[in-house]
């Protein structure tokens, strides 16, 4: 990076002239904020082109991370964090009248992920680079991210997500590097000189273009990069010879087809919706990402035999899991290779990671579809599971029941996951309680066949986005006390441990959660009209709307508060600001029903006089990753509540950790290592154990009914739901109404209410007393280091990958 103020601001200048013909006067806000982007591009391509140049000398083994999303927030500003001249760059721009902050306004969030999956993928893509792992992303560059949401009249409205409309800074289009992807048709073998060679007909091809987007790390020379894919025509631009034989609207039609498979991200998470376009999607980013690293593979290796101690492939949970018979067509089609020689080469290259036991979310497709569209795919995953189905067959002859559970090919269906653990080396959960779960229940055949391919990596966040970036003035709190090794060691952030009961730095962490706070509020104020307390508890629950994260369990307790409130208006609690975030998918009814109901109930209790403005409800639009860097340094209380067992790990809880918020959570996922790291006294731990769900769910013996008539809170809240209570239609509530009651309350909602409402009441007394949740707030800080994705990424190199990090030194 340019360290020099004065170089910095001519080049600038320059830039502002060469792309825009202007100068600073008549230049726009975005003008000047693309002068600036080019200024770091040029600055990292140096190091990129570097990085390459000796990832390509030295022979290390590259790994290539497979996912469908990579969820990565905005970019300048973390660049100028991890080159250290955010400072520089801030005096020297307003020494030309142009405030920094306005310029990062300018750029857009790309949203080309939903959640938790996607988000992980991008924390791992910044740890790799700042560890110094050859690690690259391989995913799709969709025209529209993830749908904008807006609550019109208390509903959520989707609106599409141009997020490329203005150009998108920090991609570089590689024309030349673009490859064919193959659809449809039929495929023709025959035999040559003794082996079969199979020949591909009448098939739909598509360009894959990718563009390159650079990744650099904190503080050193390495570069990775992100290659996104683009779907384009193989036609020209204008067919003449289609357009003379009057057949260009039948060409038109192609185009438009092709383009639209990177054209939209589908907006699930933890769903799986068996539409042709996924799977087209899935085979198209996978089959160019494999081709072009075979591609560069084969610029230094005449033989294929070393492609896995040379290339990982790891794949971000079974989406692109077709990778393995992809990598298999490649090494026996286009290599020669024999089926045994191409088999130990895939399974010894791909690895797998889990990321939900969600039946819901498990992918298969129909044999027919998949069939169809990927004819050569097909016969190889048959031949595939003809081969595991033996060898099954062999260790557990006459179980039936046992081997279709584990056939690739089942009832008619592709089943992805099982696919992805037979033709990888490794399989992976997110966090502990997620892998023995997989281990003994979900994936308990696999698990006594394969033993050794199991194990877990739990997930982790960077810190230096969550922390380092999102929360400076914390993390200046932070370097004073023990110094800056934090953030290239972030385990060495239990040093700050011991500083959990000094007053003085009690005094200043207090200090910037109030500020937080305070830059909160006034970002709700501006979008929502409504004016909170930063004094009261900021109460904060964020992430997907999903049933089983459960923000219905948070509402019924708000409501009972609000109840016993208007029964007795001088009720001695703490003040509470309750903030919602979240998507739902478009078409998940329930949970649009869940952030309809917490609008109208945000609608009714702001407003309402008489609880003397202790209750604050508030529902943010458009939760995206710019968003949770205002929320989670700005909150008290982080809300992990979903029903034990059905969280895989979770990831917000870190981040949640990280800024000094308190856990209210139940055992599931990473808040159990989050309990583990923190101990009893700093997180309020309630509810139900995965264990008792799964006894519930084996056993029976759970009656929503009986805990409705039994408990008079219960009873009072369901039946505000549909009693016209609420400032809606009476019956807008009744199906959630029935899901809790007809259908027997499948996520324990009812059965952890108490607990729930005990452990907050416990809560509400622990923040009375300031310092002592503080020194809370100062322990889960401290603490906080292990769930770095530098942590998680290092697990991956050293125990599935099997790299190292390597170092970047000058051109
Ligand atoms: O992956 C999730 C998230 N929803 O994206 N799953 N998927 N699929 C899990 O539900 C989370 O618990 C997990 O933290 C995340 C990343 O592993």
């Amino acid at each position: 990076m340019l360290m020099d103020k004065d170089e910095f601001k001519t080049i600038f200048v320059n830039n502002l002239q060469t792309m825009f013909g202007k100068g600073i006067e008549e230049a726009s806000i975005n003008n000047k904020y693309m002068a600036l982007s080019r200024v770091i591009r040029d600055c990292i391509s140096k190091n990129w082109m570097e990085t390459n140049k000796q990832y390509s000398e030295t022979g290390v083994k590259q790994v290539y991370y497979f996912s469908m999303e990579f969820l990565l927030g905005k970019a300048l500003d973390m660049h100028l964090v991890n080159g250290g001249v955010k400072e520089i760059y801030r005096e020297a721009l307003e020494e030309i009248g142009i405030d920094l902050e306005e310029l990062e306004k300018q750029e857009s969030d790309p949203g080309l992920g939903n959640g938790g999956l996607g988000r992980l993928a991008a924390c791992f893509m910044e740890s790799m680079a700042a560890v110094g792992i050859p690690g690259h992303g391989c995913g799709i560059r969709y025209t529209y991210g993830l749908f904008e949401q807006k609550i019109v009249d208390h509903n959520q409205v989707e609106l599409p997500d141009n997020w490329l409309q203005d150009g998108y800074a920090w991609e570089f289009r590689k024309a030349d590097k673009a490859v064919e992807v193959k659809f449809g048709g039929t495929i023709k073998s025959n035999q040559q000189g003794g082996r079969w060679v199979f020949t591909h007909e009448n098939y739909e091809a598509v360009l894959a273009v990718p563009y390159d987007v650079p990744i650099a790390g904190y503080h050193n020379k390495t570069v990775n990069t992100l290659r996104l894919w683009n779907a384009e025509s193989l036609h020209d631009s204008f067919d003449f010879a289609s357009f003379n034989r009057g057949e260009y609207l039948e060409a038109k039609e192609y185009r438009s087809s092709v383009g639209l498979i990177s054209k939209i991200l589908y907006p699930q998470d933890n769903f799986y919706e068996g539409r042709l376009l996924r799977l087209k999607q899935q085979y198209f980013f996978v089959s160019a990402g494999l081709q072009s690293i075979i591609r560069r593979y084969k610029k230094k290796h005449t033989s294929m035999k070393q492609l896995s101690k040379k290339v990982a492939v790891h794949i971000n949970d079974t989406h692109p899991a077709i990778a393995v018979p992809e990598l298999m067509r490649l090494l026996m089609d286009q290599e020669g290779l024999s089926w045994d020689d191409a088999w130990k080469i895939t399974t010894e290259t791909i690895s797998y990671t889990n990321h939900t036991i969600m039946p819901e979310a498990l992918e298969t497709w129909p044999v027919e579809m998949f069939k169809s569209l990927l004819p050569r795919m097909y016969m190889i995953v048959h031949e595939i599971n003809e081969r595991v189905c033996r060898s099954f067959w062999d260790a557990y002859p006459g179980d039936w029941e046992r081997i279709r559970g584990m056939a690739v090919i089942a009832d008619n269906m592709v089943h992805m996951a099982r696919l992805a653990v037979v033709g990888s080396h490794s399989v992976n959960g997110v966090a502990q309680i997620h892998t023995d779960i997989l281990k003994e229940h979900i994936m308990s055949s696999f698990h006594n066949f394969y033993p050794k391919k199991f194990n877990n990596k739990t997930n982790g966040i960077t810190h230096r986005r969550w922390l380092l970036k999102a929360n400076p003035e914390l993390a200046a709190i932070i370097t004073d006390c023990i110094g800056a090794n934090w953030i290239t060691d972030p385990q060495n952030l239990d040093e700050f441990e011991r500083f959990a009961t000094d007053k003085v730095i009690q005094e200043k962490v207090q200090k910037v959660k109030h500020k937080n706070k305070k830059a909160l509020a006034k970002y709700i104020k501006e979008k929502t009209g409504v004016t909170v307390d930063t004094r009261s508890i900021f109460d904060v629950h964020i992430k997907r709307i999903h049933s089983y994260k459960r923000q219905i369990l948070n509402i019924f307790h708000i409501m009972d508060l609000y109840n016993r409130l208007k029964e007795n208006p001088s009720l001695s609690i703490t003040p509470r600001t309750f903030i919602f975030a979240g998507k739902a998918a478009p078409g998940y009814y329930i949970a649009k029903q869940t952030i309809k109901l917490i609008s109208v109930l945000a609608s009714l209790i702001n407003k309402d006089k008489d609880i003397k403005g202790k209750l604050k409800v508030i529902f943010l639009e458009n939760y995206s990753v710019s968003l949770g860097e205002l929320l989670f340094p700005a909150a008290d209380v982080s809300e992990q509540i979903s029903t034990a067992s059905k969280e895989a790990s979770g990831t917000g809880n870190m981040k949640f950790m990280l800024n000094g918020a308190v856990t209210i959570g139940t055992l599931d996922g990473a808040n159990v290592e989050i309990h583990e790291a923190v101990g009893d006294d700093n997180i309020f731990i309630f509810g139900l154990t995965s264990q008792q769900v799964f006894d519930y769910y084996i056993h029976g013996g759970y009656n929503a009914w009986q805990l409705y008539s039994s408990d008079i809170r219960l009873k009072t809240v369901l039946e505000q739901l549909v009693n016209g209570f609420l400032p809606y239609q009476k019956e807008e509530f009744r199906p959630l109404y029935n899901s809790l009651l007809a259908d027997n309350d499948e996520f324990f909602v009812l059965r952890d209410f108490d607990a729930y409402a005990k452990a907050q009441v416990e809560l509400d007394k622990r923040y009375k007393q300031k310092n002592k949740w503080t020194e809370m707030s100062i322990h889960n800080i401290a603490q906080a280091g292990i769930f770095s994705s530098d942590r998680t990424i290092c697990e991956y190199a050293n125990e599935i990958w099997h790299t190292k990090p390597v170092v970047i030194t000058k051109p």
